[in-house]
C-alpha cells in the first residue's frame, strides 16, 4: 500500500503534505472504484433528489473497498493518520436534512446489495448556505465545496433542456458510489457551464431573474418572491429534464424500446421537488412517435413517488402562471394530466390543478405514480388515515410503509471505530452485511464487562469531542442536532435549559454538569426559526458568562451543522433529543443513528420513535408527550391555545417570560426575543405548551437514571443490539421488493 500511494502521489509518502496524501488516497478510490463492474439488472432504478447529503466520502469509500485498514496502517508507518488525513476533504454541501441524508444513505446500499441504481441531482455550487453565528445570530454565506481535490468526474455528457424562448446545455458529472463488498453505481449531477460564481455578492444575495448564471449556485434559494419561485422551478425542471433524457439514452443504449420503459427502469421521485419528471417523460415519449395514451400509461407503471412530510406548508403547489412562464410546453401534459384525473375522480381535495389554479405536486404523483411510500410506520398510517385519506380510498393499493433506515458503514464503522470493534470482537463480522445480527449482543446484557466497556467506550468519544469544543467531558451529553423548524421543537429544549438555569440559581444543582449540544440552520427566510436559534445562542452566553451557572450546565451550539458534526456528535451522546410534535416527524433518522451508537431516547411517540420504542421497550427509551391522534383531534377541533397553559401554569409562565428577562435582554435583540414570546403564548403552533411540563419530568427521570451507570449501561447496550432493524440495507430490500423489482 505504501509504494502503491506513493506511486499516485508522484513521491515518497513521508515527504508528502497531507494535501498531497488526501489527493493519492483519493485516486486510489477512483482507481479501485473503476475496477468494479457497474451493477446492471434487468431494471434500472433512477433515484431522483433535489439534496443527496453525501458527507466526506474518503473514508467510507475505503471502508466499502476493504481498504480501509490497509491504508490506515500506510499512514501510521509515516506517522499519519486517516483522520488527520481527511481534514483536508471539504463536505459537499448538496443537502438540508433528512431527506438529503436518506437519498445518501440509500445510495450505499442500493451499491450494497448489488442493485443497479444511479442518483440523479444537481451540483449546487455553493450548496446550501454556510452558517456563521455573529453577535447570537445566524449569517448566510456561501459553501463553496469544489476548490481543491474533489470527487465530481466530468463525464463530457450533456442535453439541451427547453425553456420558454431559450435553451440550456448541461453538463454531467458522476460521483462513483461504492457498495460495501460488492458492486458500483453512480451519482449523476447536472450542472450548467455558464454558471457565474462572482454574481453571488453580500452574503448570499444574487439577481434571482440571471438563470444562465444563477441556476446551480444555491440549494432552496429564497422562494419568497416571484423571481425566487420562478428560479425553483427553472431548476426543478433542469433537474428532471437532464434525467428524463439520461433515461431515454441509457434505456436505447441498453437496446430496449421506449414501449418498454416500465420494464426496464423504475424512476423514485424523493418528495415532490423531481415531480415534473413525470410530465416530462412523457413530452419526450411523445416526441419519439408514442401515442398519448401510450406515454401517459408507460410513465404511470414508469415513476413512484415517496412523501416525507405531512405539514401542509411543505408540501408544494405551484400557481399554473409561473408553470406558464417557466415551463410553457408541459401546461398542455399537466392540463390533460389533471383533466383525466378530474373526469375520473371528481373530488376536488384529489384535483392536480385547484379552483386557484394551483397544480399540487404530490396530486400528480398520486395520481400517475403507480407507488405512493411513507417513511415510518406511524407516518405512512396518518398518510392513509388522514393526510391523503381522498386518495388513499381510490387508490389503497398505491399506498405502502417503508420505515427510512441508515448506512451502518457510515453511522457505525467510520463513525465509532472503537464501538464498532468491540462488537465484532464480540459477536464475529456478520453484523456489517447483516445488521439484524447487532441483536447477538443482548447476550452481553448481564455480563457486568461488557456493561463497562460499554461506558468506556462513550466516555472516550466524550472526551474526543470535549477537547475539541472546550467541554466538561464528565458532563452527561445531551444532544439535539437537525434542521431547525418550531415542529421539531428546540425551543422546548431552550425552555427546558431555562428550567435547569432557574433550578441553579435557585440553589437546585443538578446531579452531575449537563451539556447541551445543539447543531441546526434555519431557512434564510424562516424567521421564527431564527429567533429560536437567537435565543439559544443568548442562553448559552448568559451560562457562560454566570459563573455560579457555568460548571453545571452549558449550552454549546455548533456553527455550520453538517454530516462532518453529526459524524463527532453522535458517538458522544448520552441522550437524544427527538422531541417534534406527535403526528409532525414523518420518521427521523437521526433518532436511529443515536440509537445505534448507544444513546438512549427522549422523544414523543412520533415517526420512527414509535418503532424505536417498540424495539427496545419501555425502559429502555423516555417517552412523554401527546399521542399523535390526540394533536391530531387538537388541530381538527381548534382546541388547543397556548395561552390557556401560560395563564393556567406557573411554571410554564416563568419560563416563558423569562425569554423577555432583564439578564436575556442585556444580550439579545428585544425584537427579535419578543416575537418569540409572543408567538409561544399567542400562537404555538406546534403545540410547544402542551408537552413542556411532561418534557421536563421526562428529562428529569432521564438524567436521575443516568446516574445508575451501570443500569444504564444496559439500556445503551440494548439500543445498539435492536438497532438492526434500521438499517438501510433492509429499507432498501424491501423497496426493491415491493417497489422496484430490478
Ligand atoms: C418545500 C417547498 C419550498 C422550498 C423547500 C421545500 C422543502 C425543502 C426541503 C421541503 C422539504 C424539505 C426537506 C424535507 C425533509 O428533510 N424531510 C425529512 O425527511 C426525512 C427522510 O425521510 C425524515 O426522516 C424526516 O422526518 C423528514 O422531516
Amino acid at each position: 500500500m505504501l509504494e502503491t500511494l506513493s506511486r499516485l502521489a508522484g513521491k515518497p509518502l513521508a515527504s508528502c503534505t497531507n494535501a498531497e496524501i488526501y489527493a493519492a488516497l483519493q485516486a486510489l478510490v477512483r482507481e479501485k472504484a473503476q475496477e468494479r463492474p457497474l451493477c446492471t439488472g434487468n431494471r434500472r432504478l433512477y433515484y431522483i433528489s433535489a439534496e443527496f447529503l453525501l458527507g466526506k466520502l474518503l473514508s467510507c469509500n475505503l471502508i466499502n473497498l476493504g481498504l480501509r485498514a490497509e491504508v490506515a496502517a500506510a499512514l501510521a508507518s509515516v506517522g499519519k493518520s486517516l483522520a488527520e488525513i481527511e481534514e483536508c476533504e471539504c463536505e459537499p454541501s448538496l443537502g438540508n436534512g433528512g431527506l438529503g441524508r436518506l437519498a445518501a444513505c440509500f445510495l450505499d446500499s442500493i451499491a450494497t446489495l448489488g442493485l443497479p441504481g444511479d442518483g440523479v441531482g444537481l451540483n449546487y455550487h455553493f450548496g446550501l448556505f454556510r452558517q456563521r453565528f455573529e453577535e447570537e445570530k445566524q449569517r448566510e454565506y456561501p459553501n463553496p465545496w469544489m476548490d481543491g481535490a474533489c470527487w465530481l468526474e466530468d463525464t463530457g455528457v450533456s442535453f439541451t433542456v427547453p425553456y420558454d424562448g431559450f435553451a440550456l446545455t448541461s453538463r454531467m458529472y458522476d460521483i462513483a458510489v461504492t457498495g460495501y463488498g460488492a458492486g458500483a453505481n453512480r451519482l449523476h449531477l447536472f450542472d450548467l457551464t455558464t454558471v457565474d460564481e462572482s454574481i453571488v455578492k453580500d452574503g448570499i444575495d444574487f439577481d434571482k431573474s440571471d438563470i444562465a448564471h444563477n441556476l446551480t449556485l444555491f440549494l432552496y434559494p429564497d422562494d419568497s418572491d416571484r423571481a425566487g419561485q420562478l428560479l425553483r422551478i427553472y431548476q426543478q425542471y433542469f433537474m428532471v429534464s437532464n434525467a428524463a433524457q439520461l433515461i431515454l439514452k441509457e434505456t436505447r443504449e441498453r437496446g430496449f424500446s421506449l414501449r418498454d420503459l416500465h420494464r426496464h427502469v423504475a424512476v423514485q421521485i424523493n418528495d415532490t421537488h423531481p415531480s415534473l419528471v413525470i410530465p416530462e417523460l412523457i413530452r419526450l415519449l411523445t416526441a419519439e412517435g408514442i401515442e398519448l395514451d401510450e406515454a401517459i400509461d408507460i410513465v404511470s407503471h414508469t415513476c413512484a413517488y415517496t412523501n416525507h412530510t405531512i405539514l401542509a406548508e411543505a408540501l408544494e403547489t405551484w400557481p399554473m402562471d409561473y408553470l406558464k412562464e417557466a415551463v410553457p410546453h408541459l401546461v398542455p401534459i399537466i392540463e390533460t394530466l389533471d383533466a383525466r384525473a378530474k373526469a375520473a375522480h371528481p373530488d376536488p381535495r384529489v384535483a392536480i390543478i385547484d379552483a386557484q389554479q394551483r397544480v399540487h405536486m404530490a396530486h400528480m404523483d398520486i395520481h400517475y405514480g403507480f407507488s405512493v411510500n411513507g417513511v415510518a410506520a406511524l407516518h405512512t398510517r396518518i398518510l392513509e388515515t388522514s393526510e391523503l385519506a381522498p386518495f388513499y380510498a381510490i387508490y389503497p393499493g398505491k399506498f405502502n410503509n417503508k420505515t427510512n433506515g441508515i448506512t451502518f458503514r457510515r453511522w457505525l464503522m467510520a463513525c465509532n471505530p472503537a464501538l464498532s470493534a468491540w462488537i465484532t470482537s464480540l459477536i464475529g463480522e456478520g453484523w456489517k452485511q447483516n445488521a439484524d445480527e447487532l441483536e447477538k449482543l443482548l447476550a452481553y446484557q448481564e455480563d457486568a464487562a461488557a456493561r463497562e466497556t460499554m461506558l468506556a467506550i462513550k466516555a472516550e468519544n466524550k472526551r474526543s469531542l470535549a477537547r475539541t469544543l472546550g467541554l466538561d467531558a464528565d458532563s452527561l451529553f445531551d444532544v439535539q442536532i437537525k434542521r431547525l423548524h418550531e415542529y421539531k421543537r428546540q425551543q422546548m429544549n431552550a425552555l427546558y435549559a431555562i428550567y435547569q438555569y432557574l433550578q441553579i440559581k435557585a440553589g437546585k444543582l443538578p446531579r452531575r454538569p449537563i451539556t447541551m449540544l445543539f447543531g441546526a440552520k434555519a431557512a434564510p427566510a424562516y424567521i421564527l426559526a431564527k429567533d429560536i436559534i437567537h435565543l439559544i445562542l443568548c442562553l448559552a452566553r448568559l451560562f457562560r458568562e454566570d459563573e455560579q451557572v457555568r460548571p453545571w450546565l452549558n449550552i454549546t451550539m455548533v456553527e455550520n451543522y453538517n454530516v462532518s458534526w453529526a459524524e463527532r456528535l453522535i458517538p458522544a451522546c448520552d441522550l437524544s433529543e427527538q422531541i417534534s410534535l406527535a403526528s409532525k416527524e414523518a420518521s427521523g433518522t437521526g433518532n436511529m443513528k443515536f440509537m445505534l451508537n448507544g444513546a438512549v431516547t427522549l422523544g414523543t411517540m412520533d415517526g420512527a420513535n414509535v418503532e424505536i420504542s417498540d424495539l427496545v421497550g419501555r425502559e429502555n427509551i423516555y417517552i412523554f408527550g401527546k399521542s399523535s391522534e390526540e394533536v391530531i383531534r387538537l388541530y381538527a377541533t381548534g382546541g388547543y391555545h397556548s395561552r390557556e397553559i401560560y395563564e393556567g401554569d406557573p411554571l410554564a409562565e416563568e419560563l416563558v417570560d423569562f425569554i423577555l428577562s432583564k439578564p436575556l435582554l442585556r444580550i439579545g435583540d428585544p425584537v427579535c426575543l419578543a416575537r418569540l414570546y409572543k408567538d409561544l403564548i399567542c400562537k404555538d403552533w406546534f403545540m410547544t405548551l402542551l408537552d413542556l411540563r411532561e418534557y421536563i419530568a421526562a428529562k428529569e427521570r432521564a438524567l436521575n437514571d443516568y446516574e445508575e451507570r451501570d443500569a444504564w449501561a444496559k439500556k445503551m447496550l440494548v439500543n445498539t443490539a435492536k438497532a438492526g432493524f434500521f438499517s438501510s440495507d433492509r429499507t432498501i430490500a424491501q423497496y426493491n421488493a415491493g417497489i422496484w423489482k430490478l
